[in-house]
């Protein structure tokens, strides 16, 4: 067994280490810079408590973005040097966010190990290559990412942090062999699993849905489908249960091969960067991100809202999933999601709770069997099978309701479609008309000055609504306008500052939030929506519903005083 030694190495802090929405994320050149990830590795081991990490497993993996291979080897020889117990790698570094939690919640623990926990490297739908990000983030023993008081201490470490732990002289592992490799070290054996990237997590799919059923409607004659990697990490798990397990053509997998750089993409899944998807409709098509957490569901064209999506799963999980025959504990969703879930909520009579934006927010509501299905606007859903979003799943509760919906009629036909059920949908509960305004990338002191004007505006709500009706007098009175705060029912842990409101008289709502997953300068994210329970009105275009708000949001806000944009980078 090789012997290896532990240095210590002294550093000093570096400025803008702290974890956004999820994790952090920085242009690949920032975390090459020397002592960059090694400075934010050691702060998070000494943000835990020593079982955490002594003695502990730890996964590392991660997209497989650019500089992950690098950052593999870095993290296995941190861990070393601190004293963990076992790394586990997904072959050649490769785990969907998703499938980190899956394996953390299905074989950690089983090993005997005390404490455990993750490092995920993915920035995600960000772009990915040398000029592009990176990212790192880490889950808790639950498989969920960090709550606030971790990655808060994670932060206030990096701002004092003098040394850290490595063990240099451990050679590089292969992470392309499956098998494990021990050393020995200080404190004894020290080893390094690579194990398949997708064996735990389709065992665990398997379990939830009834795959007979999906595979039924795959083969039917009448049935096209077809799903986009974007050339993320998806794509190895794709042909693993689309093809293999659920008998879908090879042909129907788009971009499903992973790459460092996503091909020069955005792995972003929405109207505008999953255009190729959007080009040649299938009668179901769906798209994921660089990690695979994130899905857009689409008919033949015909798109899904994400926030619909949750709300229709919602309702429909207990006769399509098996996994949730018995019945949902309770729903969430993020704030600036809109109310469609709410209303199902309230028409099955199930607990309900609204989060702030960022998964971190549902994992305790599950952790205290509170909450089965959540969802997020940013093509995020998902259920306590796991405590990541998960991308993949969200497909297949979809197949499972097309499969359920059209149970009698496969042999040929006219099948039931993604939009029927979309408009059935809207025709029960009313339908929430829904569109979020992106502005990427723009001067960070600009975009804090426009929030700062929004908060202001709104301790004086009779000056907000002379505004408001000299913008368009058709649009109902403002009601109520505060920042959103959180405080979490299991913890009583409280988050400020999660959003600007501006809440209307007839339901309608303006979210204004800067994002917290850029790399670079600052993102505003307008969100609005509008409630329509009128049968007759449900079939309008979205954007032409709601151009009378969009036009209260962009002038309320000043937004091309402030940010000289005239439009937005990316609508959805
Ligand atoms: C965005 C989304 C948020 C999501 C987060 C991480 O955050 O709005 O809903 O949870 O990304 O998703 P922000 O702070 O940029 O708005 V992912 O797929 O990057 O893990
Ligand atoms: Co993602």
């Amino acid at each position: 067994m090789v012997m290896f030694k532990v240095s210590r190495v002294a550093t000093t802090p570096i400025d803008g280490q702290k974890p956004g929405t999820s994790g952090l994320r920085k242009k690949v050149k920032v975390f090459m810079q020397p002592h960059y990830l090694h400075n934010f590795v050691q702060s998070t081991f000494n943000a835990l408590s020593a079982d955490k990490v002594r003695g502990a497993t730890l996964v590392v993996s991660g997209d497989g973005r650019y500089y992950s291979k690098d950052a593999i080897q870095i993290i296995i020889k941190m861990s070393a040097a601190n004293g963990v117990r076992r790394v586990w790698v997904g072959q050649n570094g490769l785990l969907s966010t998703p499938a980190v939690s899956a394996v953390m919640r299905e074989r950690l623990g089983a090993d005997g190990s005390k404490g455990s926990g993750a490092f995920i490297l993915t920035a995600s739908h960000n772009p990915g290559g040398p000029h592009e990000d990176f990212g790192i983030k880490y889950n808790m023993e639950n498989g969920g990412p960090a709550p606030e008081v971790i990655t808060d201490k994670i932060y206030e470490n990096t701002k004092t942090i003098k040394e850290y732990l490595i063990a240099e002289d451990l050679p590089d592992v292969d992470i392309s062999a499956i098998g494990i490799t021990s050393f020995t070290g200080p404190e004894g054996q020290f080893d390094v699993d690579v194990f398949d990237s997708a064996s735990d997590y389709v065992k665990l799919m398997k379990s939830i849905f009834d795959f007979q059923a999906i595979q039924k409607l795959l083969s039917s004659p009448s049935f096209t489908f077809c799903y986009d990697a974007l050339h993320g990490v998806a794509g190895a798990y794709a042909k693993r249960i689309f093809v293999e397990e659920l008998g879908a053509q090879e042909s129907s997998l788009l971009n499903c091969v992973p790459k460092e750089d996503f091909g020069g993409g955005h792995p972003d899944p929405n109207l505008t960067y999953a255009k190729e998807l959007v080009g040649e409709p299938p009668e179901f098509g769906a798209a994921a991100d660089g990690d695979a957490d994130r899905n857009m569901i689409l008919g033949k064209r015909f798109f899904v809202t994400p926030s619909d999506s949750v709300a229709i799963i919602a309702a429909n999980a207990v006769k399509a999933i098996p996994y949730f025959s018995d019945g949902l504990k309770g729903v969430a969703r993020s704030m600036p999601t809109s109310a469609a879930l709410d209303v199902v909520a309230q028409h099955l009579n199930l607990k309900f709770f609204e989060v702030p934006t960022g998964w971190k927010f549902f994992g305790n509501l599950m952790d205290a069997g509170m909450c089965s299905v959540c969802g997020e606007e940013s093509f995020g859903t998902g259920s306590d099978h796991i405590r990541e979003k998960d991308g993949i799943w969200a497909v297949l509760a979809w197949l499972s309701i097309i499969a359920y919906k059209n149970k009698d009629n496969l042999s040929g036909g006219k099948l039931v479609t993604v939009e029927d059920i979309v408009r059935q949908h809207w025709a029960i509960y009313g339908r929430h008309y829904y569109t979020r305004y992106d502005y990427e990338n723009v001067d960070a002191g600009a975009a804090k000055d426009l929030m700062a004007c929004l908060v202001k505006l709104q301790s004086d709500l009779t000056e907000v609504n002379k505004i408001v009706k000299g913008i368009r007098s058709d649009v109902s009175n403002v009601v109520n306008a505060d920042e959103f705060e959180y405080k979490d029912p299991v913890d009583g842990s409280i988050s400020k500052h999660q959003g600007i409101r501006y809440l209307f008289g007839d339901g309608s709502r303006l979210v204004f939030r800067l994002s917290g997953t850029g790399s670079e300068g600052a993102t505003i994210r307008l969100y609005i929506e509008q409630y329509e329970k009128d049968p007759s009105k449900i079939g309008r275009d979205s954007q032409e519903a709601l151009g009378p708000l969009v036009e209260v949001a962009l002038k309320l806000s000043k937004m091309e005083e402030f940010t000289g944009r005239s439009a937005p980078t990316v609508i959805t």
